[in-house]
């Protein structure tokens, strides 16, 4: 018999609605305001002003009851919303699994970008309707909004990764992407 951290939970379905992008049942629902993303955008005076111009919602991130616990496979989906401060597109807060295990994003509406930094090398991949993006182990992961709508993914993890922010804030995470005249412009994360 396996043994569990925590015991485990039965079988159960998850009904995923594309067109609300949402998973029911329902596990606990983050919200992440421009507040909660301090030191995360080059320009710390755009930041600032953000904060103070109505403290936008930036991102939420919507889980279904599934544990973040060892041996479980928690799922969320996230919407980050169109914007930009001082020109960087919006994105999450990005975050290192201090036990490297893989994910996989799965893009269901909107358009979006999936950096990765491993303290070394910096990789991009695009992500729209129907694109998987696979994070292998080790690969610091940020999301970003590339287009003029919400952006959404379910992202499908090890229960027992844990997230670690601390690792963005002492590495980068190798780029910063910007809106551009004809695209996406990723720039050194210290340009
Ligand atoms: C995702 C992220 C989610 C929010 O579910 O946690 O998109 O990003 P931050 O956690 O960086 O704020 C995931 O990668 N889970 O492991
Ligand atoms: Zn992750």
């Amino acid at each position: 018999m396996t043994e569990f951290q925590t015991p485990p939970i039965d079988p159960f379905a998850i009904r995923f609605d594309a067109e609300s992008a949402t998973l029911s049942p329902e596990g606990p629902t983050l919200v992440r305001r421009m507040s909660d993303l301090e030191g995360l955008f080059a320009d710390a005076d755009a930041w600032r002003a953000a904060v103070a111009d109505g403290d936008p919602v930036v991102y939420s991130v919507q889980s279904s009851p599934v544990p973040e616990a060892d041996r479980e496979l928690p799922q969320s989906i996230t919407t980050i919303q169109p914007g930009t401060t001082a020109g960087e597109l919006w994105m999450t807060k990005g975050h290192q699994h201090p036990d490297h295990q893989g994910e996989i994003y799965l893009g269901i509406s909107g358009t979006g970008g999936l950096l990765m930094h491993d303290g070394e090398r910096t990789e991009w991949l695009d992500i729209e309707p129907g694109t998987i993006g696979y994070i292998p182990p080790g690969w610091a992961h940020r999301s970003i909004n590339t287009g003029d709508e919400a952006y959404r993914f379910l992202a499908v993890y090890p229960g027992g990764a844990g997230h670690d922010y601390g690792w963005v804030l002492e590495h980068g995470m190798g780029r910063r992407a910007y809106a551009g005249a004809a695209g996406v412009e990723l720039r050194p994360f210290g340009g």
